[in-house]
């Protein structure tokens, strides 16, 4: 078996390079390639050593995939502990992607040298857990700025090489040949003055200035964590370690990583870590390359194909906007430079960047302009009728070989492809509004869509920075399906007693980033309406919306109209109780007869979240969605479900599918009976004592 690390002589320094693909992760055998190489050079006399990453990465930290599985020694905090030791200098080059182990690698090397594109960061929180082979206790010590440390230890956000040299995280940055440059360090080096360089000698002190910082910055931390515990608990090992020596504040650190590590949120933020790895993969049926996409036209200059249209010009794309008349387009590109514009004060762009995006963006009020476009997406008005309109115009002008898309979030993409002549050209691109904004992209794949159109789709998505999932066709695909069970429970609950705060605080509680009735009055309650006029519901389902109904019809349509749910004021921009709402929700529990009752934020949480799991299963079970992990994705990237959490599949794996099954029983044999439709394969596998984690793993 070839060796993960080895050791090249450059002269009298031993150039010690670690080979382990993808990304270079402490793997146990890189852990004990490091210590046998670096034990060799010292013991050769070499002058110095070099640790290098071999593919223009440094280390992008612990092996994920030896999480959970029995530690092997010697444990990362060890190896770190014996570079430091160690007799000759080392210098770390750093690299490309240098994150969690491998910067706390670096922390314990003498000497840093960065490549001037490296990417330097403490990611661990996004895993639920701290930076746990000293990086809490090195890093504050090195910078001797406890906000950098802090913000660095508990955002988890990577800095680039020249805020590492800012913030004396590096010794040197080099644009060109890193290693060249350690090379030339090494050789001017003696080992005289070692302990100078050695992070864990370092003391620090506590003072009663720092301590207030030190207060203001956690309260900012928990804030931002939003439910989220690691954050918090990684920078209060930080903070320890102006309060206590390096050995102790060594103890806290594993002590509570491997507290972290057990714990319901690490589990789901690993689990999500693989999760959105594996959504982008297409299915093991999909073969072929996908199509060479040059030109993008966009149906639709509204909300959302504004935002897609963005969406394609800020990834370099020249993008046609098609719309009916020419006072739409101007209105369309006038949002877009608008929205654009708001990033220049914030310095996210600059003027000429604007100017750049918006020369991207080309006007046609003729389908003769979309002739030559690769990929069409149409965000068109979301009826059957008008959709069947715009493809049979596609059909008759876009080349052949051009993929023509829908952004529709809920018709029949098999019906919409039948109207035109290539129904194998055919797809779903659902966007999230706002489409430049929101990470999801749920493609669909329909009947007859092509392999290559599938994969092309897939390879737009990575070029756009999109997360995509891959839906099948089906009533709202996977996730606006999974929200009419979860908001039925709500409005249900309303009906029975609980106020819509009680509901929107519960589930924000939970963590989700905003409660169904703030998200409604969001987006509009006429849209719901609209929506319910349209379909012909059934008298039971009808019944559920009667106050959301009559609250559109006496003019509370959301933020919009001032009024919905919550009473808005403009000047604060804040939300309140709106009275008229309170009184007509009162007013249609008398006239439906509903005697209302205390309601516990449990029983909000437990029947909305088991609604939105069951509705998940049954798109499972009907090979909608091919994975309960993309059912999880969705949620996280299009509907601000709390990724600690895992998304609602995971969750409800994580409480117990025999108690969620048990439940979702109870409440079909009861009153409300008619709003429940148990998913058999929930109650498959919680008879069989199984998790759906244990379901992707049999079936993907
Ligand atoms: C830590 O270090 C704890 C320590 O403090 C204490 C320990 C005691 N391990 O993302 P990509 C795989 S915690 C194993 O698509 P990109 C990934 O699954 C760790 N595997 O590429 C994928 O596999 P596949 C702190 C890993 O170029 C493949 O590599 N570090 C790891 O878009 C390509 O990944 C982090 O949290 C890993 N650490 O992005 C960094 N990382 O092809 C996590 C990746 O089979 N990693 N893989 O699906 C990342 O953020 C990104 O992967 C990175 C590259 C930015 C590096």
């Amino acid at each position: 078996m070839t060796k993960s690390v080895t050791t090249e002589m450059h002269g009298e320094i031993a150039v010690i390079r670690i080979d382990n693909p993808p990304v270079n992760a402490l793997s146990h055998h890189v852990r004990e390639g490091m210590l046998r190489e670096l034990g060799a050079a010292q013991e050769n006399n070499a002058k110095a050593a070099i640790l290098v990453g071999r593919g223009g990465t440094f280390i992008a930290g612990a092996d994920i995939k030896e999480f959970g599985k029995p530690p092997k020694e010697p444990m990362l905090p060890e190896v770190i502990h014996q570079i430091e030791a160690i007799t000759i200098p080392v210098i770390a080059v750093i690299e490309g992607n240098t994150l969690g182990g491998g910067l706390e690698v670096t922390l314990g090397c003498h000497y840093r040298v960065a490549d001037a594109k490296a990417k330097l960061g403490l990611p661990e929180v996004a895993l639920g857990l701290l930076p746990g082979a000293s990086g809490t206790q090195r890093l504050p010590r090195l910078l001797q700025n406890p906000v950098e440390a802090l913000t660095m230890i508990s955002s988890g956000r990577p800095i680039n090489a020249a805020k590492a040299e800012a913030i004396g995280l590096v010794d040197k940055v080099v644009d060109g040949n890193a290693l060249e440059a350690a090379l030339e360090m090494a050789n001017g080096l003696n080992n005289d003055n070692l302990d100078a360089r050695r992070i864990s000698k370092i003391e620090l002190t506590m003072t009663p200035e720092l301590e207030a910082v030190f207060d203001g910055a956690m309260v900012e931390i928990a804030q931002k964590a939003k439910g989220s515990i690691a954050p918090v608990k990684a920078a209060e090992c930080a903070r320890a370690a102006y309060n206590i020596p390096f050995d102790e504040g060594m103890k806290l650190e594993r002590q509570s990583f491997l507290e972290l590590m057990v714990g319901d949120q690490s589990q789901a933020l690993q689990y999500m870590f693989f999760a959105e790895r594996q959504s982008p993969k297409p299915p093991k049926d999909v073969t072929g390359a996908p199509r060479d996409v040059k030109k993008v036209g966009i149906i639709g200059a509204g909300t959302m194909g504004g935002g897609i249209a963005m969406t394609y010009a800020e990834a370099g794309f020249p993008v046609t906007i098609l719309e009916m008349t020419n006072e739409a387009l101007d209105r369309g590109l006038g949002t877009i430079e608008k929205n654009w514009a708001r990033g220049i004060k914030s310095g996210r762009i600059t003027e000429a960047g604007v100017a750049e995006r918006m020369s991207r963006l080309s006007r046609t009020t003729s389908y003769d302009d979309l002739a030559d476009c690769d990929l069409v997406i149409e965000a068109a008005f979301e009826t059957m009728e008008v959709k069947r309109n715009v493809f049979r115009k596609l059909d008759a002008t876009v080349k052949q070989g051009a993929i023509l898309a829908s952004n529709t979030s809920y018709l029949n993409v098999d019906e919409i492809a039948a109207e035109t002549n290539r129904p194998a050209d055919v797809l779903g691109m659902h966007y999230f509004s706002p489409a430049n904004i929101m990470p999801l992209l749920e493609i669909v794949r329909a009947e007859k869509t092509a392999d290559d159109v599938l994969l092309t789709a897939l390879a737009m998505a990575k070029k756009t920075r999109k997360t995509p999932t891959i839906s099948r066709v089906g009533h709202g695909f996977i996730g606006n399906r999974m929200l009419t069970p979860y908001l039925r429970q709500a409005n249900l609950l309303v009906l029975e007693g609980a106020s819509p705060a009680q509901i929107d605080k519960a589930l924000t509680d939970f963590g989700w980033a905003m409660g169904p009735f703030a998200v409604s009055d969001l987006a509009g309650l006429d849209i719901g309406y609209k929506s319910r006029q349209d379909q012909e519901l059934s008298e039971d389902e009808t019944r559920i919306y009667t106050a959301a109904d009559r609250l559109v019809e006496a003019g509370h349509l959301g933020q919009k109209s001032g009024s919905g749910f919550y009473a808005y004021d403009p000047e604060i921009r804040g939300r309140s109780e709106n009275s008229a709402a309170t009184e007509i929700i009162e007013q249609v529990r008398s006239e439906l007869g509903i005697n209302t009752r205390a309601i516990s934020d449990e029983e909000i949480v437990e029947r909305t979240q088991f609604a939105l799991a069951n509705e998940g299963a049954h798109v499972l079970a009907e090979g909608v969605a091919t994975r309960a992990s993309d059912v999880d994705v969705v949620y996280n990237y299009g509907y601000g479900y709390p990724r600690w959490r895992g998304g609602p599949m995971h969750y409800v794996d994580t409480v117990g599918l025999k108690h969620v099954a048990a439940k979702i029983a109870e409440w079909s044999d009861s009153a409300q009976s008619v709003h429940w439709n148990p998913s058999d394969l929930l109650m498959t596998l919680a008879d069989e004592g199984k998790s759906f984690r244990q379901w992707d793993a049999e079936n993907s």
